[in-house]
């Protein structure tokens, strides 16, 4: 395993991983008054997976990703001000405000969006790593997806087709236990997700303590399969916890579906917090201190920007 202690990387990841944390709490901060003017799925608590995978990829590879896309858009390099402002409905947004928080996009680095659907992104993934196959392009698809996509039709055709063409592509599984408020053992007979993997002959791995550098070195395996010429697709699942309600700012604990008991193991490894207390502390204050300037200043833009104009709805739409 690379040297975890590689004081580089750690301050690399942590400015990774609590720049989308602040980004999130700011949300969370500002949403009651109304300024977002688009539904919320935070990622607080689940930051890792996207941070780790995307600290390996290289700038051309491309990520598909779902509503729960904001940590995702961040760590593969998103513009931060357009993803402000696609919350609050501005022009300067990254969808010029017509898609917001689930519907995220930046081309310039290859991030190709996010769904609102659950599972819809999935054979669009698929269907681009089998184009990008079929051109020779050397450039590899990561597709993240939630546990509950796993449940949905089309994910079992995709993954059927996927392996039948060897189409090189890597499912990035955020398991964070729950749909909604369904626990996984409510939805599935069979709720070891990697076990259903196996029977689509798919490779798999599974990452369960929420451990940001078990995270990358499995990443690490994962992309060197999918890169192979004579890999196929390859399929990892990271266990995580979502701290904030499903959709919304809040706390849910008061609900009852949950407990912070059945996650004590993962809350006690938060990522932002292991990797803070191994930096030092000049070097974590200045990490901070920019970060803290950057989302002011995005959230400044998005402040500014202009609402779209009356015209804007009938641009860029398909038919
Ligand atoms: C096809 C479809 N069915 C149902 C919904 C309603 N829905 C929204 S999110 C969600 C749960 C998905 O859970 P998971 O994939 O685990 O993602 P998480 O929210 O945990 O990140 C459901 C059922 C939807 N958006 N799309
Ligand atoms: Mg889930």
């Amino acid at each position: 395993m690379e040297q975890t202690t590689d004081s580089a990387l750690c301050e690399r990841l942590y400015r990774s991983l609590y720049r989308i944390r602040r980004v999130e709490e700011e949300v969370a901060r500002l949403y009651p008054t109304d300024k977002i003017k688009s539904p919320v799925h935070l990622s607080i608590g689940q930051e890792a997976p996207s941070v780790a995978v995307c600290d390996l990829l290289e700038p051309e590879d491309v990520v598909f990703g779902t509503y729960r896309g904001h940590a995702l858009y961040l760590a593969k390099g998103g513009d931060l001000p357009a993803m402000v402002a696609e919350l609050y409905g501005k022009v300067d947004g990254c969808a010029r405000g017509k898609g917001g928080s689930m519907h995220l996009i930046d081309m310039q680095v290859h991030m190709m969006g996010t769904t609102a659907i659950v599972a819809t992104h999935i054979p669009h993934a698929v269907g681009y790593a089998w184009a990008l196959q079929r051109q020779g392009k050397p450039q590899r698809v990561i597709c993240f997806l939630g546990d509950g996509s796993t449940e949905e039709g089309v994910f079992s055709e995709s993954l059927n087709f996927a392996a039948l063409k060897r189409v090189p592509i890597l499912f990035v599984c955020e398991n964070n236990g729950y749909a909604i408020h369904s626990h996984i053992s409510a939805r599935s007979a069979q709720s070891d997700i990697v076990q259903r993997i196996s029977g689509y002959g798919i490779p798999s791995a599974r990452v369960e303590d929420g451990d940001i550098f078990r995270m990358r070195e499995a990443a690490r395996t994962a992309l060197a399969a999918v890169r192979d010429p004579q890999g196929g697709p390859y399929f990892l699942e990271i266990l995580t916890c979502r701290l904030k309600e499903h959709v919304g700012p809040k706390d849910d604990w008061h609900m009852g579906y949950r407990s912070r008991a059945d996650i004590q193991a993962l809350l006690a490894n938060d990522p932002v917090d292991q990797l803070a207390a191994r930096l030092q502390p000049e070097s974590r204050q200045q990490i901070e201190t920019a970060v803290e300037q950057e989302i002011e200043r995005a959230f400044q833009y998005a402040e500014e920007s202009p609402f779209p104009e009356q015209e804007e709805l009938f641009q860029d739409v398909f038919a």
